[in-house]
C-alpha cells in the first residue's frame, strides 16, 4: 500500500523524558522511524513517498487556536525566559486550581497545555509535529481518493492530544485532523479504530459529542494504566455523539484471543456505521516485548489483524501512533500492512 514518511518527523529529538522518577532517553524516538522504514524498504511491498503541505487550516479544524499558538512559540519562549534544559511540566491546573486562566509565563503556560508530565518540549518538536499531520492527511487524501489502503508513517504520535492539550507524547492529534479533513472533504461519516496500547483519550474527547465520527479503541483498562482518568467501558459519547464512542478496556497481560475478540466487535459497530473512511490509529505497543505494553501479541500474529481490517473493505488509513523502539517494531507494522493487502490479492 501506498506508504508516507519525512526525515522531518524526526526534527523532535528531546533528550529527555520523566519515567519512574528518572529522566531517560525517549522511549518515543527518531529511532522509530528508521527501523521502519528499514522493515518496509527491505520487504519493497509499498512504495513510500513525501507528504505534501496541508498548512494550518486542517488544524484548527480540530484545535484550538491558542493552543496551535502555544506550541509555535514554546520552546523559544522557554529559551529567552532563561532555561536551559527541556521543560517538563511542572504544575497543572488541577482539581483545586482555576483552569480558565492562562499565566502569561511560559512555565504556567506548559502546565496549562499539559495533560501529562512525562513528554518534554524541545526544539523542532513542532516542525516535527507539522510533518506528521501533513503525513496523516496524505495518508488520508490517498485512501479517499483511490479508495484504497495508505499508511502515515506518523511521528510525533497523536492520539493523546486533545483539542488544547499534548502529552504522552502526542502534540497534534494527526487521528482527528485527518478525519475532520475527510468530512470536510464531502464525507458524511469518518470511524476511528484505535488500536493502540493505551486509550486514545484525545480523540475521545474531541468527538465526544458528535455522531459523524464514530470512536472505538482497544487499550489497556486505564484503571491500571495510562491515560488513567479516560478509556472506562462507560463513556459513550454525549449529546448528539451518544452512541458514538465505544471503548474496549482489556485486562493487563490479556493475550491475543482477549485482543481478537474486542477487535472483532469494534469492527462490526464499524460495518454498521458504514463510514466513508476508517482511519486506524495503529500503535504496535500491543506487542509481546514493548517495553511499555503488557498484552501478549505476537509479531506474526499483526498479519491477521492487518487482514481483519481489510475485511471491512472501507478505504483505510492507517496512521502510526505508539509502539516503542525494539528490533521487531518494524515487522510488526509491516505485518499490519501485508496483511491488510493480502486480503485483496
Ligand atoms: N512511565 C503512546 O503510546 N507513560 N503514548 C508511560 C511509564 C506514557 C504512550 C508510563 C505513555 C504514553 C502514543
Ligand atoms: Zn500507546
Amino acid at each position: 500500500m501506498q506508504v508516507y514518511s519525512s526525515a522531518q518527523t524526526k526534527l523532535r529529538n528531546a533528550h529527555g523524558e520523566l519515567h519512574g522518577g528518572k529522566i531517560i532517553q525517549p522511549l518515543e524516538s527518531p529511532k522509530r522511524v528508521d527501523m521502519i522504514l528499514a522493515a518496509l524498504q527491505r520487504s519493497g511491498a509499498h512504495g513510500i513517498r513525501e507528504p505534501r503541505d496541508y498548512g494550518l487550516a486542517p488544524v484548527l479544524a480540530v484545535h484550538d487556536p491558542q493552543y496551535l499558538e502555544f506550541l509555535a512559540h514554546a520552546w523559544d519562549e522557554w529559551v529567552q525566559s532563561g532555561h536551559q534544559g527541556e521543560p517538563v511540566p511542572t504544575i497543572v491546573p488541577g482539581r483545586n486550581l482555576r483552569s480558565s486562566k492562562i499565566p502569561a509565563d511560559i512555565a504556567g503556560k506548559i502546565g496549562f497545555y499539559a495533560l501529562a508530565t512525562e513528554t518534554c518540549l524541545s526544539p523542532g518538536t513542532y516542525e516535527a509535529a507539522l510533518s506528521s499531520k501533513d503525513i496523516a492527511l496524505s495518508a488520508a487524501e490517498y485512501a479517499l481518493t483511490r479508495q484504497q489502503g495508505a499508511f502515515g508513517l506518523c511521528r510525533p504520535p497523536g492520539h493523546h492530544a486533545a483539542r488544547d492539550q499534548f502529552g504522552g507524547y502526542c502534540f497534534f492529534n494527526n487521528a482527528a485532523i485527518a478525519a475532520q479533513f475527510a468530512l470536510d472533504r464531502g464525507i458524511a461519516k469518518a470511524a476511528i479504530l484505535d488500536i493502540d496500547y493505551h486509550h486514545g483519550n484525545g480523540t475521545q474527547q474531541i468527538f465526544y459529542e458528535r455522531s459523524d465520527v464514530l470512536f472505538l479503541s482497544l487499550h489497556a483498562d486505564p484503571a491500571c494504566e495510562f491515560p488513567y482518568y479516560l478509556g472506562y467501558a462507560d463513556e459513550r459519547g454525549s449529546g448528539a455523539g451518544a452512541g458514538f464512542n465505544r471503548n474496549y478496556p482489556l485486562a493487563k497481560g490479556s493475550s491475543s484471543e482477549v485482543w481478537l475478540a474486542a477487535l472483532e466487535e469494534a469492527l462490526l459497530r464499524v460495518h454498521s456505521f458504514q463510514p466513508g473512511l476508517l482511519i486506524v490509529s495503529l500503535g504496535v505497543d500491543t506487542y509481546a516485548g514493548d517495553p511499555l505494553g503488557t498484552f501478549a501479541i505476537q509479531t506474526a500474529e499483526y498479519r491477521q489483524i492487518g487482514k481483519r481490517i481489510a475485511a471491512a473493505q472501507l478505504p483505510t488509513a492507517f496512521l502510526l501512533e505508539g509502539g516503542y523502539a525494539v528490533e521487531e517494531i518494524g515487522l510488526n507494522v509491516l505485518g499490519v500492512l501485508d496483511g491488510f493487502d493480502s486480503f485483496y490479492a
